[in-house]
């Protein structure tokens, strides 16, 4: 390292095995609940494609409920997993507070998987008003009560772990706007290219992701109250603005929690530092604002809503993706270039989530305008785009760190379990986004638990896709479990 870079924090041996356990604890958690969701999302697939007889519809919406809030809820913990373990390298991190919000979110996860199996809640992850109060008999109230104050829990613990963020920031840099490099892409300073990138991410992070749950939370309690005072009635309207913008930043920033991985690591692999720019600053400061802002894609339908609210929703929604492709996409292959990097499969991961970023914001940028957005809105075109971009997008990101944390040997032929992995998993992901996008461009609606004769060729060959990817991925999580025991710690490479 040169003397360039930023002094590191300070831990004893003691506090980093400390943190290195609760890293590990979120990741593992993380893999074992999406292997679980990714076998309710085949066995939905299986029934859309009549192969399952047995899973009717009650049961199907649960299996939609709860696979939608599970890979949520996981998405969150396993990137602010990967994202705390970055950043408390650069400031100084509670790791007890860190462990809080963990077990802060296991207890909603109780909550929220009683409401749903015992008490047969099945509103949809984004319970959106009425529906939770209205179930015609199919779940209590108590149930939809359990799944809002399941979430209500969950959202305190990341606040409370994104107040100890945001102190541990602002004690070491000042202000957020240090943090994110205002004064030197303002020209107040000088450029520093040994701004760690994380503390830019971090603070990207823990601005919008604050200010998305505290908008949650707000809808959250008003439901509560309107489902034991029902002459409480709030504006539906306001309340789905409060449920998308929620549902919208926390899925995102997901996103860009565990960018940090690839700013982190393909470094470590090619040998090159990644270095912060104006241009890498303009961009996440561009985007803390974008993301809150383009919620609004989620609303076309809502005739009501004023005109110029969807005008910025549609504008905003072309450009979202552009900035941090630029300098995340652009930045990794400048550093890929010609650098004889060590192709291990962290690597390859990596450089996939790029690719899954990229392409599957394409199809999420059509939807995002109006006049597609007539004829794709509650098609399967809307599974497609975000199963792309998660898929290939967020989990290879997240597998890609995770064979880094337990240090598993990357050598230069990676053995069979992670090639045979890493392809069946990829091209699994890949046919499962392009039949829901095919099947959305035909006008198939979603979230539909049965489906026409018509259809179902469609839905039969989601179920093969997605066997591919369980399959996939139950290799690495099997590759992962079986040096669990053994890890050594992660050894940071040189990067000169
Ligand atoms: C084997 C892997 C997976 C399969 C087969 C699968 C399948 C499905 C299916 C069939 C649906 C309902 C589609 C409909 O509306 O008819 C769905 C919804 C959804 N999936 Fe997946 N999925 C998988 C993995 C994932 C992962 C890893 C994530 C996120 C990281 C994810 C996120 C979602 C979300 C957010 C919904 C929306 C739920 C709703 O409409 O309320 N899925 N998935
Ligand atoms: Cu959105």
């Amino acid at each position: 390292m040169s003397k360039a870079t930023v002094d590191k924090i300070h831990y004893s041996d003691a506090e980093n095995r400390g943190a290195l356990i609760a890293v590990k604890a979120h990741l593992i958690t993380g893999f074992l609940v999406f292997l679980l969701m990714m076998l309710g999302g085949a066995v939905m697939r299986a029934a859309q494609g009549a192969l399952m007889p047995s899973v009717g519809a009650d049961l199907f919406y649960q299996i939609m409920t709860v696979h939608g809030v599970g890979v949520v809820g996981t998405s969150a913990i396993a990137s602010t997993g990967i994202l705390w373990y970055f950043l408390r390298q650069y400031v100084q991190l509670s790791t007890k507070i860190f462990w809080l919000n963990f077990f802060i979110f296991l207890t909603g996860v109780v909550i929220i998987l009683g409401s749903i199996f015992l008490g047969g809640y099945a509103g949809a992850w984004t319970f959106l008003y009425p529906l939770p109060g209205i179930s015609l008999g199919v779940w209590s109230t108590g149930a939809a009560a359990g799944f809002l104050i399941g979430l209500l829990l969950i959202g305190t613990g990341f606040l409370i772990l994104y107040l100890d963020w945001g102190r541990a920031i602002l004690s070491r840099y000042g202000s957020f706007g240090q943090a994110l490099g205002l004064p030197q892409l303002f020209g107040k300073e000088p450029l520093n290219p040994y701004h760690p990138t994380t503390v830019v991410v971090g603070t990207m992070v823990l601005i919008v992701d604050f200010l998305g749950i505290a908008a949650g939370a707000v809808a959250l309690v008003i439901m509560l109250i309107n489902l034991y005072n029902p002459e409480f009635k709030p504006d539906a309207l306001l309340v789905k603005n409060l449920i998308y913008f929620f549902g919208h930043v926390i899925i995102n920033a997901a996103m860009y929690a565990s960018v940090s991985a690839v700013y982190e690591l393909l470094p470590q692999y090619t040998g090159r530092p990644y270095k912060t720019s104006k241009v890498f600053y303009a961009a996440w400061f561009a985007i803390v604002f974008m993301v809150m802002a383009v919620y609004p894609h989620h609303l076309y339908m809502d005739f009501p809503l004023p005109k110029w609210i969807m005008i910025v929703g549609q504008v905003l929604s072309y450009g979202s993706g552009i900035p941090l492709m630029v300098v995340t996409g652009y930045g990794a292959l400048m550093l890929v270039y010609r650098s004889g990097i060590q192709w291990n499969t962290s690597a390859k991961l990596l450089i996939l989530s790029m690719f899954g970023w990229a392409a599957g914001g394409i199809p999420a940028v059509l939807d995002s305008m109006i006049t597609f957005n007539k004829v794709l809105h509650n098609t399967l075109w809307v599974p497609g785009h975000f199963h792309f971009y998660l898929l290939l997008g967020l989990l290879p990101m997240i597998l890609g760190f995770t064979l880094y944390l337990f240090n598993i040997p990357q050598e230069k032929e990676p053995p069979l379990v992670e090639k045979l992995g890493f392809y069946s998993y990829a091209g699994g992901a890949l046919l499962l986004s392009l039949v829901f996008l095919n099947s959305g461009s035909n006008g198939i609606p979603r979230r539909w638990a049965v489906h026409l004769d018509e259809w179902i060729p469609y839905a039969q060959l989601g179920a093969v896709a997605a066997v591919l990817v369980v399959f996939g991925f139950l290799l690495f999580t099997v590759r992962v479990l079986i040096v669990l025991p053994k890890a050594a710690e992660p050894v940071p490479a040189a990067v000169h």
